[in-house]
C-alpha cells in the first residue's frame, strides 16, 4: 500500500489550496498540495519534500486530519496539518494557488471545483476554518 500525503497549511484563518494542472480529469480542480511518499520516507518527510518542491516553502507537519481516503486498491491519501515556517508559497507545479476561508471552501466544493478525494476533508477543514 502506497501513501499519498497532502498538507493543510493554514495562516490567519485561511487554508492554502492549489489548482491542479494535470491529469485532464482533475486539471483545474483545487486540492491540498502534496504527493506520493517515496520508499524510505516517512509521510512527514514526504510532505516536507513535496511542499518544498511544489510551493518553494519550508513547513513543519503537525496533526493528521481524520479522514483517510482510498484512491485505488494500493494507494491511500492522508493529510497532515502543516505550519508554514519560511517562504511564500508559489505555484511551481500547479496552475495557481489561493487562500480560502470556510465559506470560500464550501462554495468551491458546491461548484464541483475541489478534487473529489479531497472532499472527504471538507467537514473537518470547515470546522477548523470556522474556528471550531
Ligand atoms: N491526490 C489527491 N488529492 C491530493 C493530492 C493527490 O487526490 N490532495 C491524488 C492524485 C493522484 C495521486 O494522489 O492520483 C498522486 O498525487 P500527485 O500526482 O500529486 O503525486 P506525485 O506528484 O507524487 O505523483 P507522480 O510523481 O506519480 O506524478
Amino acid at each position: 500500500m502506497r501513501v499519498v500525503v497532502a498538507g493543510a497549511v493554514m495562516v490567519d484563518g485561511r487554508l492554502l489550496l492549489a489548482q491542479r494542472d494535470r491529469p485532464a480529469p482533475v486539471a483545474g480542480l483545487w486540492e491540498l498540495p502534496g504527493g506520493k511518499v517515496e520508499t524510505g520516507e516517512t509521510p512527514v518527510q514526504a510532505l516536507v519534500r513535496e511542499l518544498r518542491e511544489e510551493l518553494g516553502v519550508e513547513v513543519a507537519p503537525g496533526a493528521p486530519l481524520t479522514a483517510r481516503v482510498p484512491l485505488t486498491a494500493d494507494l491511500i491519501l492522508v493529510a497532515l496539518r502543516a505550519e508554514l515556517v519560511t517562504g511564500t508559497p508559489r505555484p511551481l507545479d500547479h496552475r495557481a494557488l489561493c487562500w480560502v476561508d470556510g465559506d470560500d471552501l464550501r462554495r468551491l466544493a458546491d461548484a464541483g471545483e475541489v478534487v473529489p478525494a479531497d472532499t472527504a476533508w471538507l467537514p473537518e477543514l470547515c470546522d477548523l476554518l470556522d474556528g471550531g
